[in-house]
């Protein structure tokens, strides 16, 4: 079968989560770099976001379109339930991670560990206000994954992948660390998640790795418990 290109820069956590999705599918992949807001890359995606996905003759963008065609067009075990409500779920989640995490929990990772690392001041303003939809996003992933060990039922869905890299990398920033060793089953799932041989390979946690060596120097001010 044709191997898939993604088109993006790499440190894109939506790249990460549609290599993700390919990589539990067994689907071989290629990278092309994209370069931001250039003219290719706002005739591949005209909002001017990433990835994009080319499968042979067919380019797809938006992350949830790319990572539900690579579920059905490839074999490999399904990465969501055929049954109504657990599907259902599964776009609940991913919706929720679009439009509720995306903006709040990887804008928060960015200003805590990104941004002082670029030798900026986090934005205080905005660090104050996530505070109250962190706990309830984080009280709902603890909730979702007590109940079968991943968002969704007892088998990894693309729920789960389109989550990963956003709890992942804001589990290393001094809130994130707390609040994830309150959520037992929240840090099981992280643990559960990035054992899996499908990112043996995989750039997120590469970056990880290296984020994870300078995050303790972030040295910013904790939560009150
Ligand atoms: N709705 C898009 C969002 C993708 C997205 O926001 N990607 C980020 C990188 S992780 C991006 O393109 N950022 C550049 C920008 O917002 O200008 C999707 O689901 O693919």
């Amino acid at each position: 079968m044709t191997n898939i290109v993604f088109h993006s820069m790499p440190d894109s956590a939506y790249l990460w989560t549609a290599m993700h999705v390919a990589d539990e599918k067994g689907a071989v992949y290629t990278f092309q770099p994209l370069v931001y807001r250039s003219d290719e890359h706002l005739r591949l995606h005209p909002f001017g976001k990433m990835p994009v996905m080319q499968h042979g003759e067919f380019w797809l963008y938006e992350t949830a379109a790319i990572a539900h065609y690579i579920d059905r067009a490839f074999v490999g075990p399904a990465l969501q339930p055929d049954a109504p409500r657990g599907q259902a779920d599964v776009i609940r989640w991913i919706s929720i991670v679009n439009n509720y995490v995306f903006p709040v929990m990887n804008r928060f990772t960015k200003e805590r560990l990104v941004r002082p690392a670029w030798g900026f001041e986090p934005d205080k303003a905005f660090i104050d206000s996530a505070r109250e939809p962190l706990l309830v996003q984080t009280r709902l992933i603890e909730e979702a994954v007590a109940a079968g060990g991943f968002l969704v039922g007892s088998e990894l869905t693309l729920a789960d992948c389109f989550l990963l890299p956003h709890l992942l990398f804001f589990s290393l920033t001094p809130e994130g660390r707390d609040l994830t060793a309150r959520l037992p089953n929240a840090r099981a799932w992280l643990d559960r998640m990035t054992q899996r041989p499908a990112l043996a390979q995989s750039p997120m946690m590469a970056a990880f790795a290296a984020m994870s060596a300078g995050a303790d120097r972030a040295g910013a001010a904790r939560w009150a418990a």
